[in-house]
């Protein structure tokens, strides 16, 4: 069995989510043409990395990434350090030979993240972007629905992604507050997510209108590097700013005529990883919510008014997307038996390692990012100029 030798960087919120998805693929995918081998974790923090590398299941420890990319026994590095460094780790894992997978957004900024695409290409390597909701089998039963023409024109796209983690002042200064770090708030954050769904499942969006704003614009300094999510400053820490966005909302025009809105927040007191979605075309309707992930809502238009109503399809039988063995019967559980948010990152890898195994570029990769991103930049333009901004049309 052909092996794939990974060395991840970071052991956070992602770090573990990948982890995990390492360790279940050859229970559920025993089929794939090769296998990850867990080998080496990426981390600066001398102690914590051990820890974390002995409790996540990986052989071996660095602190250095120089020294990952010059073992002749890695071949893909994986990606899930905060967001400023993805372009440059990119850069130089690709310039060393190996194939690159990358945590959203790809970069800061679209110049960055071009960068990224351009290194990756130059140097020949599989690259793959981990937007992991892709592969939430009822999000990619939508795609299917309407590649499949059954919504017919497409009309509007309504994407919503609430969160209400950073309601409380005392949320401390993480990355994911720090625009040097992060590169945005809730809109490189969230609206990421919603944005790459949107050009995957409608198409290219042509021009966006955005407003942003920063409800809470000073909050306590963190003492460590705590990249988690919440957590609480010591008592008397000394304020740090703001500068990203802590909700955002968007207007969209796609390629194909559709209009979109986006929203975007970490301030939702009550939605917890509210990421929702509906399309609306000339034939029917569907609806997506992550807090219900194991089902689609779908509404037939041609349905007799008597008996009509959004019918909510449970996307959990083997002829599902990711659901079915390839000889037939489930890949995870009999119909019903509901997947979770881990089970949409190890659909992502068992792709990956395909990709991998095949030197075959996998959905999404780098040039998906390079469009996700340079949204994301038009949106900050728009929302700085208060007026309507193209998207700029990258070169692929
Ligand atoms: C935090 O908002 C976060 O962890 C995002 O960074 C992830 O991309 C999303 O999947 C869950 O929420």
């Amino acid at each position: 069995m052909k092996e794939i030798r990974v060395g991840l960087v970071g052991y956070n919120f992602m770090g573990r989510a990948h982890s995990n998805a390492y360790r279940q693929i050859p229970f559920y995918w025993p089929e794939l043409p090769a296998m990850p081998v867990m080998k080496v974790l990426c981390g600066r923090t001398k102690g914590r990395t051990e820890a974390e590398a002995q409790r996540l299941g990986w052989s071996e420890v660095t602190h250095k990434f120089g020294d990952l990319l010059a073992r002749d026994d890695i071949d893909l590095v994986d990606i899930t350090a905060p967001n400023n460094q993805h372009a440059e780790l990119i850069a130089q894992a690709a310039e060393a030979g190996k194939h690159v997978f990358c945590e959203k957004p790809l970069a800061t900024n679209l110049a960055d993240a071009k960068a990224a695409l351009k290194a990756v290409k130059k140097a020949g390597v599989i690259h793959m972007i981990c937007h992991n909701y892709r592969r939430a089998p009822a999000i990619s039963l939508a795609k299917q629905m309407v590649d499949s023409g059954l919504l017919g024109k497409i009309y509007h796209w309504r994407a919503l992604y609430l969160q209400d983690w950073l309601l409380s002042p005392e949320v401390p200064m993480m990355w994911r507050v720090q625009k040097k770090i992060a590169g945005s708030g809730s809109l490189g954050d969230l609206m990421a997510h919603s944005i790459d769904l949107a050009l995957w499942i409608v198409g290219d969006i042509n021009s966006v209108a955005s407003t942003m704003e920063t409800f809470i614009k000073k909050r306590p300094k963190q003492e460590s590097f705590d990249t988690g999510l919440g957590g609480k400053a010591k008592a008397g820490a000394p304020m740090g700013k703001v500068d990203v966005d802590d909700g955002v909302i968007a207007l969209a025009r796609f390629a194909n005529g559709a209009l979109g809105t986006f929203e975007a927040t970490r301030f939702a007191a009550g939605r917890k990883n509210y990421n929702t979605f509906e399309v609306n075309g000339e034939k029917g309707s569907i609806r997506f919510n992550l807090e219900r992930m194991n089902e689609l809502e779908y509404f037939n238009a041609e349905d007799d008014d008597d008996t009509a109503g959004f019918r909510v399809i449970p996307a959990t039988q083997d002829s599902h997307p990711f659901m079915g063995l390839p000889g037939g019967g489930p890949r995870y559980w009999p119909v019903a038996h509901i997947l979770g948010y881990e089970h949409t990152f190890i659909n992502t890898i068992a792709d990956l390692m395909v990709a991998v195994a095949k030197k075959k570029i996998p959905w999404p990769n780098f040039a998906d990012g390079v469009k996700t991103q340079a949204v994301l930049e038009a949106c900050g333009m728009a929302a700085e100029n208060g007026a309507w901004v193209k998207v700029p049309q990258v070169k692929i």
